[in-house]
């Protein structure tokens, strides 16, 4: 297939990677897909809203300000419930999933869990966001209201899962399990273009991104292995980059070859970031990239989930600096 494919061709050509043919998740992830436009829309616009609506708290429509991590939850929420295509989500933005039961969703055999705006953090002073999704098939019966089940299942069990990237262009990557591809939304016509396909991570780079300002609080291997990363020897010291923003950062690792390491601390000692719509999609992205996503000891797929916004400690990127990263934590 040509660079010059829309996504919408890409999926119909790629159908024979589906495990089920319906043409649901097709559908679903051309929800996915008109909610990022939507959400884009409005991340572009972000300051002058803040100016349209500095009078009060109400922009020119007269409606309220919503925060942007917000608004892109409900765009997501709306995209997946008013098309049919998904019977339950969960959200970070949300402390429990939501169960759809209008119209036919309760036929649909997906649950979708998401971070519609991560990084969100980085908005007020034009920084990369992205939103995160990840894609199951429900495990109790069809025509049922979802249970808790039908989201605690390790990511090896993901069908899908990908983010959007809203950069200096916006850019949706996502797998179905069938390597990664990275699709960049023309902005005059509000087409996704397949931009990036196959994408593969390089075995090693020479990349780590980690908030340092946390060292002290940082356990003895990832200490370690930091100090391995600034010692002068062979391809060493590596570069630092930090962005702030994991979708970012892992997206320019997977191209350049890096790890990212978010560990546990004294102050967060499960670490930060959600197993769930964060290290979960990301890691399947990694590994369908040929990179290695992992808590420090085991791989992050494998992880039985015990509750809905679990958090875990996240080491991604290039395969050997990742191996290295885990022996540090090993001999620690
Ligand atoms: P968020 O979901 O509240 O936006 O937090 C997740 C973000 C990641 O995108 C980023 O890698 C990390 O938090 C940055 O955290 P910190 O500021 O502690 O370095
Ligand atoms: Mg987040």
């Amino acid at each position: 297939m040509g660079n010059n494919s829309t996504i919408g061709e890409f999926i119909i050509e790629s159908q024979n990677h589906f495990k089920y043919t319906s043409g649901e998740l097709s559908r679903l992830l051309s929800s996915i897909r008109l909610a990022a436009k939507v959400v884009n829309r409005e991340v572009n616009k972000a300051g002058l809203v803040d100016i349209l609506g500095a009078e009060g708290s109400e922009n020119i429509q007269g409606e309220e300000q919503q925060k942007l991590d917000v608004y892109a939850n409900d765009k997501f929420i709306e995209a997946l419930t008013s098309r049919e295509v998904v019977c339950g989500i969960a959200s970070e933005e949300n402390d429990d999933f939501i169960r759809i039961e209008n119209g036919d969703n309760i036929a649909s055999k997906y649950v979708v869990l998401m971070d519609p705006l991560d990084g969100s953090s980085n908005i007020d002073v034009n920084v990369s966001v992205g939103s995160i999704f990840s894609i199951y098939r429900r495990v109790s019966e069809t025509g049922s209201p979802v249970v808790l089940e039908d989201f605690l299942q390790p990511g090896s069990e993901q069908v899908a899962a990908g983010y959007v990237l809203y950069g200096s262009s916006t850019i949706m990557v996502y797998t179905t399990g069938h390597g990664v591809n990275g699709f960049t939304l023309d902005p005059s016509i509000g087409t996704f273009y397949l931009s990036h396909p196959n994408l593969k991570t390089p075995d090693n780079g020479n990349i780590y991104s980690i908030n340092e300002g946390n060292y002290v609080h940082f356990p003895q291997g990832v200490k370690d292995y930091l100090k391995y990363c600034q010692e002068e020897k062979g391809e060493r010291p590596y570069t630092s980059r930090y962005i702030g923003s994991l979708v970012s950062d892992f997206h320019r690792n997977m191209i350049k070859g890096g790890i990212y390491i978010y560990p546990t601390s004294t102050k967060a000692p499960n670490g930060k970031l959600r197993l769930l719509y964060e290290c979960n999609p990301i890691a399947f992205l990694a590994e369908q990239s040929g990179a290695m996503a992992s808590d420090g000891y085991q791989r992050i797929l494998d992880i039985k989930p015990e509750e809905l916004h679990q958090r875990v400690p996240f080491f991604v990127g290039s395969k050997n600096m990742v191996m290295k990263a885990m022996e540090f934590m090993e001999n620690s």
